[in-house]
Order: C-alpha cells, then sequence, then structure tokens
C-alpha cells in the first residue's frame, strides 16, 4: 500500500493538519473536493477548479455508468484522462443517488434494482457491479456501495441499513481484491463498447497500466451512539483501509445530532488514516467538523447555491438578487481570490442573474468555491501555527452573526 499514505504533523484537540498521498499527487488536508457529477464540475472547466485551489475531485460512478458507460469511460484512457484532470480523483459509489434519483428502486439483500431515470431501462446494482464500475472508471479512492436510508429514521431501520452495509463491504472488499489481483491491465481497452465506433486516438495510454485504488468504507448507523460505535468495529475488524468515510448525516437530522455523531466516531476511527466526511459542505459545518477529526469532505451544495444566487460571505449566506444590491457597486466579498470577487460588483452579478446570462451562475458557484477552498487553507495555516481553536471560534461567531 505505498501508493497511498497519510501522515499528520500537527493536531489541536481532535482537528488534525494531515497530507494524504495518492497515485495522482498529495492532498494537504483538511480539504474540500469539489464534486463533478458526470466528471464535470458543472460549469465550471477544471483549470478554473484547479485555480480555485482545488486538489481533489469527486465524480459518481452511478451517473457515469448511465452516461457514457463505466466501459467507455475505461475505453477512454479512464476517468483522469477522459476528463484532463490529473490530480486525485474519488468516485461515489452511487449508492446515494440510486436511492434518491432512480425512479423505481428495489433493495434486497443483493443489492439494489432501479429503472433509470433517463430511459426507463432497468439495472441491477450489486457490491460486486459497483467495484467493476468504479474500476472501470478508475478514480484513486472508490467508495464502497452502502445502504441509505433518510434522516430520522428509526433504531430499527438505522441498524438494519448500517448492518446491510457492513455486509455489502465485505462482498465489495472480495471483489476489491480479486479485481486488484487481476493485475493492472492497460487503462484503455481495445474494444469500445455498445458497437459505438472505434477509437481515434494515439495509442499510448494503451500501454498504461492503471494505477492502484483505494476502497473506502462508510461508517452508517444515523444519529444513534451504539450503531455508530457497531459499525466502525464491523469496518475497522473487516480490513485494513486506507482510509474511513463517514455516511448518512446531512439528511435532515439536527446539526447537534450530526455535531455530537462526529464526536462519537473520531476517537474510534483510526489515527492514522484519513477520515472523508460525505455530503457535508457548509461553511460552518466544515469547521465543527474538522474540529471534530474530520478530514476530507464533498458537497454539491455550493456549487449549486452559487448557481442559484446564494453566495457564501464571511458574514453568513448572502442572496445576491435582493434589491439592495442593485446599485452596490462593491465586490461580492472583500478577501476572495476568485474572479466574481476581484472582477466585478455586485451590481452586475446581480444583474446577470436577474437577466439569466451564463456567466452569473458559473461565477457565482466559483466564488462558493474558491470560498471553500479558502476557508480549508486559513484552516490549515491555522492547524500549522497553534492558532485554530481561537482562529475558528471566532470565524464562527462572526459567520453566525447575521445568519438566521
Ligand atoms: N453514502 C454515500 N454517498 C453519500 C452519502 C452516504 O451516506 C452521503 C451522506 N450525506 C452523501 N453522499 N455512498
Ligand atoms: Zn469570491
Amino acid at each position: 500500500m505505498t501508493d497511498f499514505g497519510f501522515s499528520t504533523s500537527h493536531a489541536s484537540g481532535a482537528a488534525r493538519l494531515g497530507a494524504f498521498r495518492t497515485p495522482h499527487g498529495v492532498v494537504q488536508t483538511p480539504a474540500f473536493m469539489p464534486v463533478g457529477t458526470h466528471a464535470s464540475v458543472r460549469g465550471l472547466a477544471m483549470h478554473e477548479i484547479r485555480d480555485a485551489g482545488a486538489q481533489m475531485v469527486l465524480a459518481n460512478a452511478y451517473h457515469l455508468y448511465l452516461r457514457p458507460g463505466d466501459e467507455m469511460v475505461r475505453a477512454l484512457g479512464g476517468v483522469h484522462a477522459f476528463a484532463r484532470w490529473d490530480g486525485p480523483m474519488l468516485t461515489d459509489s452511487g449508492g446515494y443517488q440510486v436511492f434518491s434519483l432512480s425512479r423505481y428502486r428495489t433493495v434486497t439483500e443483493d443489492g439494489v434494482e432501479f429503472r433509470s431515470k433517463l430511459d426507463g431501462s432497468r439495472h441491477r446494482y450489486t457490491p460486486e457491479k459497483v467495484m467493476q464500475i468504479e474500476r472501470n472508471i478508475g478514480a484513486d479512492v472508490i467508495m464502497q456501495l452502502d445502504e441509505l436510508i433518510e434522516g430520522g429514521s428509526s433504531f430499527d431501520a438505522s441498524r438494519s441499513a448500517m448492518e446491510r452495509s457492513l455486509r455489502w463491504l465485505e462482498r465489495c472488499r472480495v471483489e476489491f481484491e480479486r479485481l486488484s489481483r487481476e493485475g493492472r491491465a492497460p487503462v484503455a481497452s481495445m474494444s469500445v463498447p455498445d458497437g459505438a465506433p472505434p477509437l481515434a486516438t494515439h495509442d499510448v495510454e494503451r500501454d498504461r497500466l492503471a494505477p492502484p485504488q483505494a476502497l473506502f468504507p462508510i461508517v452508517q448507523g444515523g444519529t444513534y451512539a451504539e450503531l455508530r460505535r457497531a459499525s466502525i468495529e464491523g469496518i475497522l475488524s473487516a480490513g485494513d483501509w486506507v482510509g474511513v468515510a463517514v455516511g448518512g448525516l446531512s439528511v435532515g437530522e439536527a446539526k447537534e445530532a450530526m455535531y455530537d455523531t462526529f464526536d462519537v466516531c473520531s476517537p474510534l476511527l483510526p489515527a492514522d488514516k484519513p477520515r472523508y466526511l460525505m455530503g457535508v459542505g457548509f461553511p460552518d459545518d466544515l469547521l465543527e467538523a474538522v474540529s471534530r477529526g474530520m478530514d476530507l469532505f464533498d458537497c454539491v451544495a455550493p456549487t449549486r447555491m452559487g448557481r442559484h444566487g446564494t453566495v457564501f460571505t464571511r458574514d453568513g449566506k448572502m442572496q445576491i438578487q435582493k434589491s439592495s444590491n442593485r446599485t452596490d457597486r462593491r465586490p461580492l466579498t472583500d478577501a476572495c481570490p476568485c474572479p466574481a470577487c476581484t472582477q466585478y460588483d455586485r451590481a452586475y452579478l446581480r444583474h446577470l442573474m436577474v437577466t439569466e446570462e451564463p456567466l452569473g451562475p458559473r461565477l457565482l458557484a466559483l466564488h462558493n468555491l474558491t470560498f471553500l477552498m479558502e476557508l480549508m487553507r486559513e484552516t490549515r495555516v491555522a492547524l500549522r501555527d497553534g492558532v485554530f481553536a481561537g482562529w475558528s471560534g471566532e470565524w464562527l461567531a462572526r459567520y453566525r452573526r447575521k445568519e438566521k
């Protein structure tokens, strides 16, 4: 496992400053990972994501499986070559999407059967199948198939989903190891699926061996401390993982219950492995999670909210369309290095949104991403300088002063 590694250099309480090494580079943690569902962060080019400070990018196995197909991604050289992002990447298994987006789905012990939201076609998602899909896509970190349930579910429902996620983890592990043993096959396959035209490319990538991947397990168990403990125990006894994810949060439960769950999980998670908190990406939640020992984050909310005109500022969220911005010549925020803040003013950004110019959502999504990248960068500096506790307390107090 020398292709992956994690080390921490500074700590403040449960918060850690770390470095996560992957075959495509090192991620300085704590870090926020932008979500590129279709191997594209909606509306933004990879060079813009990189300039915003992103180190690692997410894609979604479910979406890429449906289009263009995981075998097609592989035929085209794997997701890094396909999307032209040569830094670290992660794919979520798509469990979450199958549960929330599919038109019809049936969950059994074997897996999930669903109909595509695109054309109604039938698909079967099993732990084994998901490992094959994520292998073909080729991200550095791949996620297990887990069973998700609504926030606020009963203890019994939460327990059965958590236990099934453990059983699916074991099946993922066996298949993942089988695929890894199969060897480091060339990234690009010789044949293209679906009767598509033959590859029109130089042949270089066909000779490039697929780099190793790391499988992350996902802790489940709702907001029940007992279930979270059992989930972690099951995960740690099932294998030696490169990192561990915490899932099933930010699904409608109270914030305090989510924060308490971080407190339950982090002392039980190995200190020398990165901890990835799935689907959490509001500025205040990031700081609360970092202070409780989480290292990696992703969420669609910052880019999605930006596209609809809600922007992060140091004084809380702001709606750009509000009428007081009509004549406001000030930058969106003061210290942010993004193009929206450095090249335009609020009146113009509001105008772009009101007239539905495509530039508006793009700039605001880029702002929210940059804002989180800066927040994580400042977090790392504060950890390095030994001032994290005081700094984050002040940051949160200012952010929340005007937040409703
Ligand atoms: N599991 C998976 N993906 C996820 C989550 C999860 O629990 C969450 C939880 N908020 C976001 N994305 N596989
Ligand atoms: Zn900005």
